[in-house]
């Protein structure tokens, strides 16, 4: 996950080209036995699809919060074995677009889903109501029903929801797990080896993702954001890395504002004496210094862009498509 290019901003995606030299760098001796496809993870808001591409990489790469509609782009994550390289998507959780920001978070749903070769979707077996929204979007792309959650929920009291989503749905098999618990991870992922594509790597083993660092740091805030701020507030922030500057023998620099939607927010993000914004920026300087696995000077703004959820110029500049 090298740093990339001068892209300005953090959540710009990259999209999924791999790494021209990928094919012949990797597994040269056994191109015809390899395995390699797409796999997007899709379902509601909350039921465990970022915690479980974690779970899966053995690395956090996606942010994860208790508040729904955490994840806003399609996060690539990147697994591979002896046998078979997954290319993961996460995504955001499915729901009825209101404002710009969502519409745009929908979009990033179907790019996945457009890319997949499989689909891993995900209920929270412990929510007893089906995902009848989510269910629409599958149109057909061979599918696996996880029911995620199982280290909270009696095995029994699934079969009821079972029954409903294979009525509905023509899944390839159903598997329970717990994704925070790491139960059932090693079954899912031989369902998975067993219906990917044949075909060589197309990203080198060692590599786990393709965003460029800014966008983690920009997640890594912006999940301190989702944690520290009450109720809606989150919803209304976005992180746009402005300024990252590594220092050789000194620390990296990270300059980034948190955007707010109105002037009555800002004064929340800071807190009284900014004791709020410190709270964020201490918390989030703590998961990117682990994660760069270098120390760094993080510097947080609090800037108010009216609005910014429905602008398509502004969502762009922060990566999204509009
Ligand atoms: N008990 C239990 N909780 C889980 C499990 N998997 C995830 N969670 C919790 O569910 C909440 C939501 O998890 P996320 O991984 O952020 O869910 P998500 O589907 O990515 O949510 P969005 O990004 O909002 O769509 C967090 O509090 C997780 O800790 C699980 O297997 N068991
Ligand atoms: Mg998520």
């Amino acid at each position: 996950m090298a740093e990339s290019s001068e892209n300005r901003h953090a959540s710009s995606d990259p999209g999924t080209e791999p790494a021209p030299d990928a094919r012949q760098d990797c597994f040269p001796d056994r191109p015809g036995e390899f395995k390699c496809g797409y796999v997007a993870l899709i379902g509601k808001p909350n039921v465990g699809k970022s915690t479980l591409l974690n779970a899966l990489l053995g690395q956090k790469i996606s942010i994860v919060t208790r508040k729904p509609q955490t994840t806003r782009n399609r996060v690539l994550g990147i697994l591979t074995t002896d046998n078979f390289q997954v290319i993961l998507l996460d995504t955001p959780g499915i729901i009825d677009p209101r404002y710009g920001l969502q519409r745009a978070m929908m979009k990033n749903v179907k790019r996945a889903l457009g890319d997949a070769d499989l689909v891993l979707f995900l209920s929270d077996a412990s929510a007893g109501k089906l995902d009848w929204k989510s269910l629409k979007f599958l149109q057909g792309i061979p599918a696996l029903l996880v029911l995620n959650k199982m280290d909270i929920v009696k095995q029994e009291s699934m079969l009821p929801m079972v029954e409903n989503y294979v009525s509905e749905f023509d899944f390839e098999d159903v598997i329970p797990i717990s994704a925070l618990k790491k139960k059932n991870l090693d079954v899912l992922l031989d369902a998975i080896a067993d219906r990917l594509p044949y075909g060589p790597p197309l990203y080198p083993k060692e590599m786990l993702s393709e965003h460029p660092e800014r966008f983690f740091v920009a997640e890594m805030i912006r999940e301190k954001v989702f944690l520290t701020l009450r109720q809606e507030l989150p919803y209304s922030t976005q992180i746009d890395v402005i300024r990252f500057e590594e220092k050789p023998g000194a620390k990296d620099h990270i300059h980034a504002d948190i955007i707010v939607e109105r002037q009555s927010q800002k004064g929340i993000v800071i807190g009284k004496n900014g004791s709020t914004l410190k709270k964020i920026g201490s918390a989030a300087r703590i998961d990117i210094e682990e994660f760069l696995g270098r120390p760094v000077f993080l510097k947080l703004h609090v800037k108010v862009r009216s609005d910014w959820r429905n602008k398509d110029a502004l969502l762009r500049s922060f990566g999204f498509e509009t």
